[in-house]
Formats: C-alpha cells, structure tokens, sequence
C-alpha cells in the first residue's frame, strides 16, 4: 500500500457518495431532465451566490466551456503563466478556443492589478481585443496558494472596468475558502464566473461545476454539447457530487494542517528549500535542487519506498495532502523523504 501524496486527484468516493450513486433518481441530462443532476446544479449555484450552474466531465472541460462562452476566436485572454489553463490544459485555449494568451508572470501564481495594468494594452487596429481575465484561486503551480477576498474584488472591479470578463479557475475554491474562513460566495461575488472540481479534494469520482448567469450557464449548456460532453444519466455522478459539496467541505482544514506538518518538518531537511509563506492551504512543493538527483528520479526512489508524490521536472516534487491521508501517513512520508535525501546526498 502507498502512501499517495501524489495529488488530490488520487482521492475514493466515500461510503456514502457510493450509496448515493446506487439509488440516485436519473434522467436524461442532455434534455435537462435528471433530477440528481438539476439538483446538484442548484446547489452549487446557491453556493457560488450566482443564478446557474452546470455539471462538466473535468476542470479541464469547464475552464474551456467558460473560455468559449465569454469570448469569440481571435480574442485575447489574459492568463497567469503558471496558470493550470495555460500550463496543463493542452493548449485548448489555442487550438479549440482560439484565443491568443498574454501572459502575466504572478508572485507565487498571486497577480494584482498593477501587473495587469502593465499587460493592458489600448485599443489599436493592430491589436486582438482583449474580452477575458482568468485567476486561479488557488493556484497550484504557485503552492496551492490563495487569492484573498479583497484582491480577487479589486482585481474583477479593474478587469470590468477595462470591459474584461472575470473567470475564477476555482478547482480548489473550497480550499481558499476554508483556509481564510469565509463563504465561498464571498470570493466569487464579483467573478462572471467559476469552475470548481468535485473530484479533487471533496473526493467525488467525477466531475467539477461552471458557475455564472443564466444567460453564461445557456451559452457554456452548448459549448458542452459542442465539446462532447453531453452526458445522460449523469446523476450517478451528481449525487456523489452533492454528498462532496454537502460533507466533506469543512474536512478540508485536516488536508492544511497536516500539509503545514509535513512542510515544516522538511524544511529542516538538508537538501530541501521549501517557501513556507506559500504552504496556505494542501500542498507542498519541495525544490530538490541542491541534492544529485532530478525530480523525476527522486519520485522513482519514493515509490521504491511506498510514497507517490507528483514530479514537478526539473527540481521540485509536489506533496498533495488528501482525505486518506492521516497525520501518521503524513509522518511516514516526512521519514521516507528524509531517508531518500540522505541517499542521494551520499
Ligand atoms: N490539476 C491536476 C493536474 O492536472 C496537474 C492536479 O493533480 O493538480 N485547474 C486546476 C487549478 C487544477 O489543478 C486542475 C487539475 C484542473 C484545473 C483540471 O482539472 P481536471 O483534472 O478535472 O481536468
């Protein structure tokens, strides 16, 4: 068995998502007909304080039926550089969206409005028009790192301001708003709107949700069909959904702590540099730079060891601390790191 600190992807649908799934009223979804799903919908709009919302196969799929929805081919979108929908999404932003990306380079995935006001560009005959800002809150390459309620309003106040819809990359959403102790609705109120995941750490099988207006949720409803994700009977995996936004959001504090735990006994490690500032909410990114070995080797020698951990090539492992994780796995894995640097410094 291993300890899997690979990501929160890794999480199992809990007893209850299962029973759930087993005895969940379906329908067909692609005629808006599942009970499970409308639902599921309805409560994830509530929760997002916005009038609608609809059930998407993956964050992956949501980022870009909000991409498709707020904008046309040859607009430009302004991204984080680090951005899961610029780094990870296999350049649907290009090649099916169309859209050109500018990029901003955020401290610790964070930008402000000074960095967007320095990409902001006037409007020229030799320019794309730029319809579209995306935020990642929180923000995975840069240490599961949280955009505050205040910035993320000052930064939608700018972007509407400069005629820029806001889209919130929110698949961990929940963790930013546990960790600073406010109503998800808070961080998005001024947001067009919000994809979160149900399958990452609130455990869910499959699935995130896209969170906007009536008039968005319609437009992105086709986007979906368009892209292949008309689903039918997807109430199976809406009722595991609203059993994850309705348990197992408040649990999400045990990830942080023991997240917290595991950086800062690494951090004593010799070989490691870890940023504690940005340790916010369930990750730990570990630059390994100054022992022999490379990322992908070093996760290799773990596994060896009975530890998963996510690569981050060429020098930094990523620790995702995840509902199978107990504080005594999160000991475990802080020794068979530590044996693991000890070798390789040899
Ligand atoms: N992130 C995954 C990998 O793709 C890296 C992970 O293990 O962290 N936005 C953010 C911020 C994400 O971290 C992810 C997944 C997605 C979107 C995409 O979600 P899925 O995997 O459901 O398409």
């Amino acid at each position: 068995m291993f300890i899997n600190l690979r990501s929160d992807t890794q999480t199992l649908p809990t007893e209850e998502m299962l029973e759930e799934m087993r005895y969940a009223p379906l329908g067909d979804d692609v005629f808006g007909e599942d009970p499970t799903v409308n639902k599921l919908e309805k409560i994830a709009a509530e929760k997002m304080g916005k009038e609608a919302a609809l059930l998407v196969a993956s964050g992956t799929m949501g980022n870009l039926c909000a991409l498709m929805s707020h904008t046309h081919p040859g607009d430009e979108v302004i991204l984080e550089a680090d951005s899961h929908t610029y780094y990870y999404e296999v350049g649907g932003f290009s090649a099916l969206a169309g859209l050109s990306p500018r990029l901003i380079q955020g401290e610790h995935g964070i930008i402000t409005v000074n960095m967007i006001k320095k990409v902001m560009r006037n409007r020229d005959i030799h320019f794309p028009p730029t319809t579209l800002l995306c935020i990642e809150n929180t923000h995975n390459r840069g240490g599961g790192t949280i955009y505050p309620v205040s910035l993320m309003d000052e930064i939608a106040h700018f972007a509407h301001e400069q005629g820029l819809k806001v889209h919130v990359d929110g698949a961990r959403i929940f963790n930013a708003a546990v960790a600073l102790g406010v109503e998800v609705k808070e961080l998005v109120k001024n947001a067009d709107s919000v994809m979160f995941c149900l399958s990452k750490g609130l455990s869910a099988p499959i699935g995130s949700v896209l969170i906007g207006s009536r008039t968005f949720v319609e437009r992105a409803r086709k986007v979906r069909k368009m892209l292949g994700g008309g689903m039918r009977q997807a109430g199976v995996l809406a009722s595991a959904g609203i059993v994850a936004l309705e348990k197992m959001v408040d649990r999400l504090t045990e990830d942080h702590v023991n997240a917290r735990y595991i950086a800062e006994e690494l951090v004593k490690v010799n070989g490691l540099q870890i940023n504690l500032n940005t340790v916010q909410t369930n990750m730990v990114y570990c630059d390994i730079s100054q022992t022999k070995v490379s990322a992908i080797k070093l996760a290799a020698l773990l596994k060896e060891k009975g530890l998963l951990v996510s690569p981050v090539p060429p020098f930094k492992i990523r620790l995702v601390t995840n509902r199978h994780i107990s504080r005594e796995d999160a000991g475990k894995a802080v020794e068979i790191i530590k044996k693991a640097i000890e070798e390789s410094l040899l």
